[in-house]
């Protein structure tokens, strides 16, 4: 297959029925990354992001809200620019199905559907009458025996049933067609998993399916009977085309859909009206089908499906807000490979951050500018022949680009971010192992700046890589370094020497702060432990005696990671008690707190210590909280 210079890349438009969340964001980062990859490649690129806003699933969630259709779209539409903006999602176009420019590429798309012969020589497009039961929430018609307890497994609400004049597309004669184009990968279709999904859908066969309804008028009437209203699949289809031009520029829309590799992205869900509707309906409408369509995973939450009425859709503003901008995007994207299906751990967001960004990427910006500003008069130093280890380090580094680059040639974005951060981490193993510092107190001062000069080469040189990524915070590494944005190319990851001797260093705050877990708000609020159904009755409770107690010592049990040993103040006695918090609260942290604990336990014996009292503490899924008092009151306070 010859690759086409020009490089299209869309995502699906999204739904505006609810505000965006991160599934939607990881595919919009996904395609961005892909556009930034290609472009540092010098390949022309234009990216497509939009909304999807007919049909039934919008015009109830208005009606719900009471607001007219168009105005519940114009209101989550900003949500969602807002929400790229926030993530610097860097779409050459958004494309909205009411946009008036999309209505005319749609009519004129059906009407050439309407005059096509399938290749059985019989018309593409034909009156008949459905009959069926639809669920409004996946905005398709489902079978009986797909229904859970009478409902849509997916929506959980039972589906409607419909019985009405429609047109349908005769899609059974494009079917065998379509099979040998994916079969000889005319059509690409992957992972291969998905292909030989597809592959099965084609050869079981599926029933022609119907392009409109009577019943729904949000949505674009068909040009041939506009008493019907295009199925909203089949207005939101289109969109990969009136985008750029269908209808109403032919050079554009030979710039980008003709003479460009056209990529497709999405998620499973979504799988069948890409890989085999829309390319049929091309077929039939005489258009080139596009390229190549990449299902990536499909994501839980914290291990469950991810759904409002989960409580567990996590809006990307919220993440931008605690992270940043491209450690959202990083965190999202390197969770799981690219391409299966994963699990977004909320948890693992602060480790990785702390590891792979402020340890690892940010340690080593600070400490080569660092170094140059301490031993090289505040500038890039002139590179030195006699380095060990650094031949090494140039040879890992020259093959990099092109590997990352064959890794997103066929999506791997996770291999291609792993390499560059293992770059990173080598770079960092090289200053160790070279120990400037020592070197410098032996007054080796050009083996000094020769070690820094290939620590801040291979940095330059990974930043490029990880640019599509992080967009923001290489362009701040850079600025470190005083580079030019007109060398943020592949090429110039390519060839070694590019950081330019004598450039000011300029280091401003760490690129990554350090984040403390304790600190970070929850993403998704933890399911509450349901409530002990023993009643205890007011005088059981009364039994327990909860006392303020000051803190006035605080220190690790040895050998026990858990525990602190706390001496604490409770007015008219002190006391010793242990509490299992120290992974939590380091001992310094405890001094002075008012906390509350239970006075009258029975002393206990823990790890040979002996503790009188316990704390009390608020706990939800392994995280802890201590529970203190507001405000000045003396120790020894009763508690009711
Ligand atoms: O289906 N994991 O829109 P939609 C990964 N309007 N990706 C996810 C995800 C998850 N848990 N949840 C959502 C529609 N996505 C139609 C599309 S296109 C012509 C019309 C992403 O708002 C993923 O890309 O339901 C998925 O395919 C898409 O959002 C579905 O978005």
């Amino acid at each position: 297959m010859t690759v086409l210079n020009n490089f299209f890349v869309t995502t699906p438009i999204y739904y505006v029925n609810d505000k965006p969340h991160i599934g939607h964001a990881y595919t919009s980062i996904a395609a961005d990354v892909l556009t930034r990859y290609h472009r540092l490649a010098g390949r022309d690129s234009f990216f497509l992001t939009g909304t999807d806003e007919h049909g039934t699933k919008i015009a109830e969630s208005a009606a719900a809200a009471g607001k007219t259709p168009q105005a519940l779209c114009d209101e989550v539409v900003e949500q969602f620019k807002e929400t790229w903006k926030a993530l610097g999602i860097g779409n050459d176009y958004f494309v909205r199905t009411t946009d008036a420019r999309h209505v005319a590429a749609v009519q004129k798309l059906l009407t050439v559907l309407k005059g096509a012969a399938a290749p059985d020589g019989r018309e593409a497009v034909y009156p008949g009458v459905y009959e069926g039961l639809y669920c409004t929430g996946c905005e398709k018609f489902i079978a009986e025996n797909d229904l859970v307890d009478g409902m849509c497994p997916d929506h959980k609400k039972p589906p409607q049933l419909l019985k009405e004049k429609n047109y349908f597309f005769r899609l059974q004669p494009y079917l065998p067609i379509l099979k040998g184009m994916v079969e000889k990968n005319e059509l690409v279709i992957l992972p291969d998993e998905r292909r030989r999904e597809v592959l099965g859908l084609l050869t079981t066969g599926l029933p022609d399916f119907s392009i409109s309804r009577e019943s729904e008028k949000w949505g674009i009437p068909l040009p041939f009977d506009p008493a019907q209203t295009a199925y909203v699949w089949i207005d939101a289809l289109p969109n990969y085309i009136s985008a750029v031009g269908y209808g109403d520029d032919p050079q554009q829309f030979d710039r980008w859909w003709n003479r460009a590799e056209v990529v497709h992205l999405m998620a499973k869900d979504i799988l069948k009206f890409h890989t085999i509707y829309w390319p049929a309906m091309l077929m039939a409408a005489g258009i080139k089908l596009p390229d190549r369509i990449f299902i990536h995973g499909f994501f839980t939450v914290n291990g469950e499906k991810m759904g409002k009425s989960m409580g567990n859709m996590i809006d990307p503003r919220k993440m931008v807000a605690i992270y940043g901008r491209d450690a959202t995007r990083y965190l999202l994207l390197s969770q799981y490979p690219f391409g299966v299906d994963g699990d977004v751990k909320e948890k693992e967001f602060a480790a990785k951050y702390n590891s792979d960004l402020a340890n690892d990427l940010g340690n080593l910006v600070s400490r080569v500018a660092k170094m140059m500003i301490q031993y090289c008069d505040g500038k890039v130093p002139a590179p030195c022949a006699d380095i060990p280890g650094q031949k090494e380090m140039m040879e890992i580094a020259v093959d990099l680009p092109d590997a990352v680059y064959n890794h997103v040639c066929h999506f791997r974005l996770t291999e291609a971010f792993a390499a560059a951060m293992n770059l990173v981490r080598g770079t960092n193993k090289f200053l160790e192992d070279s120990a400037p510092w020592k070197l410098a107190k032996a007054g080796k001062t050009e083996q000094v700046g020769g070690v820094l000069y290939t620590a801040g080469e291979l940095l330059r040189i990974a930043a490029i890589l990880l640019y599509p990524i992080m967009p923001e915070k290489v362009r701040e590494i850079r600025s470190v370094f005083d580079l030019q944005d007109e060398n943020l190319t592949l090429d110039s990851a390519r060839t070694w020497f590019n950081l330019p001797v004598g450039n000011r260093i300029a280091l401003k705050d760490s690129i990554f702060p350090r984040l403390d877990p304790k600190t970070i708000p929850l993403l998704v609020p933890p399911k509450a432990e349901p409530v002990a159904v023993d009643l205890v009755s007011f005088e059981d409770f009364g039994k327990v005696c909860l006392r303020v107690a000051k803190v006035i010592a605080a220190e690790r049990v040895p050998k026990a990671d858990k525990l602190l040993k706390l001496q604490i103040d409770l007015g008219s006695e002190k006391r010793q008690i242990i509490a299992g918090i120290a992974q939590q609260y380091p001992p310094e942290e405890m001094v002075g707190k008012n906390i509350i604990v239970v006075a009258n336990l029975q002393p206990a014996t823990i790890r040979g210590i002996e503790s009188r009292g316990m704390l009390l503490a608020a706990k939800s899924e392994g995280i802890l909280r201590l529970l203190t008092v507001d405000g000045d009151i003396p120790p020894g306070s009763s508690i009711g």
